[in-house]
């Protein structure tokens, strides 16, 4: 047996023990999606005669599968913390999913054979199983306005499932995640040690683009210092594919639950957007041509509002297009820096891959600085109270 389907094994009895199948030997593992910290495989495990024929089983339809993830210890230094949050939310939910008007799952953590939440492996590898949601798809980018939308709503969702539980009752799995600020203090701090001599025309653009920005680069720290925006649950990484979506198109879960903390909505809003309104998504190599495209941002924005309108504050409105700017900047800045210092954060495939994607990143901002005034209008359009909404 493999050491990953020894490790899976592990989980497999559990697994079992919750009601999905009665025996389990593991059959395949494979990886899943392209995260860019954890691994992430799908385990199948053979599911018993007698589920079989009480389900009918097919593969994938039955539920005898589910996801196994090596957590990354540099970056979640208390993976415990991780799991204790996502129990958290799962028990949280299980009180407030019981009359939602549609589908609607989250994904909770399995325990392993002998009940606990992790495997520990030879070389002090920490490995977790979750469930894994069947009959849904994730995408890279968005397809349609109505796919932004739906994308919009599944945030709105989750926003709205967590916004009766206290934000404290989360612990913070990963400080410093979303302060721009002290991104930007880490970059300058690495700075110091690049020579002039690398200073590659791309490299001098980024450099620029950061220093023309570093004053702005502050504003929704400010506003959560000056008690405009408060500090609410929030998923942390809700990219577009972290966002399912059932056969009928309609959005059903939000995956990757890992950085669920406390934090500001802006910046799961910024995230959303950043990731789901740039048709050539975060990977491409042609950066030149990236684009923000407001048409997709409308609808995803309107789906977000459909229920989010219900929590969001006149401030909170004040400070959307910041948001969507910002994070959009912010994760340049984190793939710039950790080019900077090697790649030490990010998976990469080839050395200048955290430059490709700050690159893209940066070109995305400049578009949505281009487009700031049609942004605005369209925030101002879509803001319940504000005097220009019919
Ligand atoms: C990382 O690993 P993944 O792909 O789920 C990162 C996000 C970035 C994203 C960019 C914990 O998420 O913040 O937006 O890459 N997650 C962490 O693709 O840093
Ligand atoms: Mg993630």
């Amino acid at each position: 047996m493999s050491q990953l389907h020894a490790i899976a094994a592990q989980f497999a009895a559990g697994f079992a023990s919750s009601g999905q199948a009665a025996t389990a030997p593991v059959v395949t593992v494979e990886p899943l999606g392209n995260g860019n910290i954890n691994t992430t495989y799908l385990v199948t495990i053979s599911p018993s005669p007698a589920s079989v024929s009480a389900k009918a089983a097919e593969p994938g339809q039955s539920g005898q599968r589910f996801v196994l993830q090596r957590i990354n210890t540099d970056i979640f230094r208390q993976p415990e913390l991780v799991v204790q949050n996502m129990t958290v939310l799962s028990e949280h939910l299980e009180r407030h999913t019981g009359d939602l008007p549609r589908r609607w799952e989250t994904p909770r953590i399995l325990p392993t054979n002998s009940g606990d939440s992790f495997v520990v492996d030879e070389s002090g590898g920490y490995w977790r199983a979750i469930t894994f949601i069947e009959n849904a798809q994730v995408f890279d980018t968005v397809k349609s306005p109505d796919h932004a939308r739906e994308v919009g709503y599944g945030l709105a969702m989750f926003h709205t499932l967590l916004s009766t539980l206290p934000a404290d009752s989360l612990a913070d799995t990963l400080q410093g995640f979303h302060i721009t600020p002290g991104y930007l203090a880490e970059y300058e701090q690495t700075l110091k040690s690049l020579p002039s001599s690398s200073r590659q025309p791309d490299i001098q653009h980024c450099l620029n683009f950061i220093e023309q920005r570093k004053a702005w680069a502050h504003v929704l720290e400010n506003a959560k210092a000056a008690g405009e925006l408060q500090l609410r649950p929030i998923h942390g990484d809700p990219k577009v594919n972290n966002i399912m979506l059932g056969p009928n198109g309609q959005a059903v879960s939000l995956i990757d639950l890992d950085t669920v903390k406390p934090g500001l909505v802006h910046y799961d809003i910024g995230d959303c957007l950043r990731s789901g309104c740039n048709p050539l998504g975060e990977e491409t190599q042609n950066w030149r041509s990236v684009e923000f495209d407001t048409q997709l941002a409308k609808a995803m924005l309107e789906g977000y509002l459909t229920l989010a309108s219900d929590f969001l504050t006149k401030q909170d409105y004040h400070y959307l297009y910041d948001a969507i700017r910002l994070i959009a900047f912010e994760l340049g800045l984190r793939f710039f820096s950790d080019y900077l210092a090697g790649s030490v954060y990010f998976n990469v495939k080839h050395p200048e891959h955290n430059l490709d994607r700050a690159l893209v990143q940066f070109q995305l901002t400049a578009s949505i600085e281009k487009q700031e005034t049609e942004l605005k209008a369209l925030i101002e359009s879509l803001n319940p109270s504000s005097d220009q909404t019919p």
